[in-house]
C-alpha cells in the first residue's frame, strides 16, 4: 500500500487526495486552515464542486483519507498549495511552495517521490524546490525522485477531468518522470505524458496563457464592435462557422487564480518577448472599467444598481480575482449605491465591496441591473417579479446570456457588452 502525504486541501488537493484514497492509496491530507479542518473533520467538503461531497465522504469513510495539520512520513509527497501573484510585482509568490518543501524536509527518506502539482513559473522545480529538498542531505533526482505534475482541470468539471484529462509527468530526470507517471495511473484514465519538469511547467502556463490571449482577442472584438455599431455576438457566431476559427466569448474580464495569474509568470520570465501576453492581460484587466463606463451610459451615481454575480465565472463559488468584484469596486468608487447578489456565494463571505443581498432586496428600486456572471439561476428569473421590484427598466448584460426577447416583452431596455447602443445607433465618433 503506497502512502501519500498531500499538502494543500484546496480546489485541487482535496479532490486529488480523495481520488487517490478511493484508488486504494493511504492518503494523509494536510492543510493548516482551521476552516478546512473543521469542515473535513465533520465530513463536509470545504469546496462547492459537483459530486465532490460524495467523493470526499466515500474517501473519508474508507479510512484511507486522513486529514491533519502536519505532514507525516510517506512514500510520496504531493504539494498542491496556492501560488498566488504578488500584486505589487506581478511575480509568482512561491512562499507556500517553499514552506511545504521545508515542512517535509525532516520526513524525507531515500526512495521517496516528491510531486509539485501547483502551477509555477518554468524552472521552479529545478531551481527552487530541488535545492530546498537537497537540504535533507538526499540528492534530488538520485536519492529521491522529484517531478512536476500540473493539474489541468476546469472548476465545475474537476472530478471528470481529473480522471479523463491527459496528464503531464515532468521529472527532474526521466526516472523521476516514470515514478510520477506510475503513481498517477492509480486514477488517471487519460494518457500520462512524460517530459522534463521545466517543460511541464511551461506547458501548464502556456495552456492558460493560450486561453487568456484568446479571451483578450474576443474582448477586443467586443470593444471594436461597440465602436462601429456591430453585434459582436452575432459576428462571433458567424465567424465560428469558419473551419479554422474559434473565437471565444467576450465578457466583463478574466478571473480565477489560473488564467488571470499564470500568464504573468511568462511575462516575468521573458518580459521583452511576452509582449502579446502582457497586452492580453492588460486588455482583459481593462474590461471591468469598460463595463462601468457602459453602466454610466444607463444611469449616473449615486443611483442604486443591482450587480448580479460576484464569482469569477458561472456555476462556481470561487471569487478569487473575480472581474465581477472589480466591477463592483469601481462602481462603488464612482459613487453608485451598489447591491450585490450571487446564489453561489455564502452570505457571510468577507471582503466584498458592497452588501451581498438576496435577489429581491438587490433588485428593489434598482435604477439599473447589470448581469456580471452568467449563472443559470439568472437566466430563469421571474421577470414579472423583477419588473415590479426594479426602479427603472435598464439592464446591461455583459455575457449576452439573458433572454432579451422575454426582458423586452416587459419593456426592459437591454444593453449588451459588445453590441452597439441598445437602439442600434452606431458609436462611431460617439
Ligand atoms: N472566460 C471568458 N470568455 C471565455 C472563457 C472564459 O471571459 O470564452 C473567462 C471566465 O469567465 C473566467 C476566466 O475566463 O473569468 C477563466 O475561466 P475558464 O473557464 O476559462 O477557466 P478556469 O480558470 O476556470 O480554468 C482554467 C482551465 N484552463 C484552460 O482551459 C486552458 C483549466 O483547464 C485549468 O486547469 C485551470 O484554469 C487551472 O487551474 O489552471
Amino acid at each position: 500500500m503506497t502512502t501519500i502525504c498531500l499538502l494543500g486541501l484546496g480546489y485541487i488537493g482535496l479532490p486529488t487526495g480523495s481520488m487517490f484514497a478511493l484508488a486504494g492509496k493511504d492518503v494523509i491530507g494536510v492543510d493548516p486552515s482551521p476552516r478546512v479542518q473543521t469542515q473535513l473533520s465533520s465530513g463536509l467538503a470545504s469546496i462547492d464542486e459537483p459530486e465532490l461531497q460524495t467523493l470526499v465522504t466515500a474517501a473519508i469513510n474508507s479510512g484511507r483519507l486522513r486529514v491533519q495539520t502536519r505532514p507525516e512520513p510517506a512514500d510520496a509527497f504531493i504539494i498542491a498549495v496556492p501560488t498566488p501573484l504578488d500584486p505589487t510585482t506581478n511575480k509568482a509568490d512561491l512562499s507556500f511552495v517553499e514552506q511545504a518543501a521545508r515542512d517535509i524536509l525532516p520526513l524525507l527518506r531515500r526512495g521517496n517521490l516528491v510531486v509539485l502539482e501547483s502551477t509555477v513559473p518554468p524552472g521552479t522545480t529545478r531551481d527552487v524546490l530541488a535545492p530546498i529538498l537537497a537540504e535533507s542531505g538526499l540528492q534530488p533526482g538520485i536519492d529521491i525522485c522529484v517531478a512536476h505534475c500540473p493539474e489541468r482541470v476546469l472548476p465545475g468539471r474537476i472530478l471528470v477531468e481529473l480522471e479523463q484529462n491527459d496528464r503531464l509527468a515532468g521529472g527532474l530526470t526521466p526516472a523521476c518522470a516514470d515514478r510520477a507517471a506510475e503513481l498517477y495511473t492509480a486514477f488517471v484514465k487519460g494518457t500520462i505524458m512524460r517530459t522534463d519538469a521545466t517543460t511541464a511547467e511551461m506547458v501548464k502556463v502556456m495552456e492558460n496563457t493560450f486561453r487568456d490571449v484568446n479571451v483578450a482577442l474576443a474582448n477586443e472584438f467586443a470593444l471594436i464592435a461597440e465602436r462601429i455599431g456591430v453585434d459582436v455576438w452575432e459576428a462571433i457566431r458567424l465567424a465560428n462557422h469558419h473551419p479554422r476559427v474559434n473565437v471565444l466569448r467576450p465578457g466583463p474580464g478574466v478571473g480565477g487564480h489560473c488564467i488571470a495569474v499564470d500568464p504573468w509568470f511568462l511575462v516575468d520570465a521573458a518580459p521583452h518577448q511576452a509582449r502579446l501576453i502582457r497586452t492580453s492581460r492588460e486588455v482583459n484587466d481593462s474590461m471591468p472599467e469598460h463595463v462601468v463606463s457602459r453602466l454610466a451610459e444607463l444611469v449616473s451615481p449615486p443611483a442604486p444598481v443591482a450587480l448580479l454575480g460576484v464569482t469569477y465565472k458561472a456555476e462556481v463559488d470561487d471569487i478569487r480575482e473575480s472581474p465581477a468584484l472589480r466591477v463592483a469596486e469601481l462602481a462603488v468608487e464612482r459613487g453608485y449605491a451598489v447591491r450585490l447578489c450571487d446564489p453561489h456565494v455564502k452570505p457571510d463571505v468577507r471582503g466584498l465591496p458592497a452588501p451581498l443581498l438576496p435577489l429581491e432586496q438587490a433588485l428593489r428600486d434598482a435604477e439599473a441591473v447589470v448581469l456580471l456572471v452568467d449563472h443559470r439561476d439568472f437566466q430563469s428569473l421571474d421577470l414579472d417579479l423583477v419588473s415590479v421590484l426594479v426602479g427603472s427598466k435598464r439592464v446591461l448584460d455583459s455575457h449576452n446570456s439573458l433572454d432579451r426577447a422575454e426582458w423586452q416583452k416587459r419593456v426592459f431596455d437591454v444593453s449588451r457588452l459588445g453590441a452597439g447602443m441598445s437602439s442600434g445607433v452606431s458609436r462611431v465618433n460617439a
